[in-house]
């Protein structure tokens, strides 16, 4: 999509007084480390601007990626285990400091499909229905599961988040390998942009 040509990396940023000022709409991407915030944004710019990597933890600042009304915000993932406990805190603080400045329009949470939800992504969209952020829940890597499996996965998720918070504007599964549902969550991004206004 046309909107979505032109996005570059704009600031990066490892303490929150870094954060640029606000003059657009910021659609946030937030999830476990390794649930595929990072290849999600490259699977809807079509272009590989964020680092990726198979071991939890890559992103650890955060990312702002600029189009030309709309931000997209790449966090630091939550739930990773294999770092130092002062990083680890260091990070977890990043992303709270964020959430907590409540600039966020929309927040893209997601979820990796092949697991039940868990502790911290429960925590998560808790947060998120409470502080009325508007929020929508999208499955990551779908591609790994066989589509005979998807409605079944979809519905037993679905119920567990049903069970935190119905308060989501959508709700879908998508994946960044094979490109299934992405052009829906692009159209979803634009939408929540267009109603925000800038
Ligand atoms: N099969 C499949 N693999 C995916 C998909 N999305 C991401 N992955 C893989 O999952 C791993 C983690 O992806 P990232 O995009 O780096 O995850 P992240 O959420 O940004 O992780 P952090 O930066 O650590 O928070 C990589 O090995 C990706 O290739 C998907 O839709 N399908
Ligand atoms: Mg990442």
């Amino acid at each position: 999509m046309k909107e979505f040509n032109n996005i570059f990396l704009e600031k990066s940023i490892g303490i929150i007084e870094q954060i640029p000022k606000k003059t657009v709409p910021e659609i946030v991407l937030s999830g476990r480390s390794n649930v595929g915030k990072s290849s999600l944004i490259n699977s809807i710019i079509s272009k590989k601007i964020a680092y990726t990597s198979k071991n939890a933890g890559k992103t650890n600042l955060i990312n702002f990626y600029k189009a030309s009304d709309f931000r997209i915000v790449d966090v630091p993932g939550y739930g990773f285990s294999n770092r130092e406990k002062s990083e680890k805190a260091r990070f977890n603080k990043l992303t709270d400091d964020y959430f907590n400045l409540f600039r966020a329009d929309l927040v893209i949470q997601l979820i990796d499909f092949r697991h039940d939800l868990q502790e911290n992504d429960s925590q998560m969209i808790k947060f998120l229905s409470d502080m009325k952020i508007k929020f929508c829940v999208v499955f990551t890597k779908i591609d790994k599961i066989t589509s005979n499996k998807h409605e079944q996965f979809f519905l037993n998720l679905r119920s567990q988040i049903d069970r935190i918070s119905t308060e989501y504007v959508d709700i879908l599964g998508v994946s960044s390998k094979n490109g299934e549902n992405i052009k829906k969550l692009c159209g979803l991004i634009l939408s929540a942009v267009h109603k925000i206004g800038v």
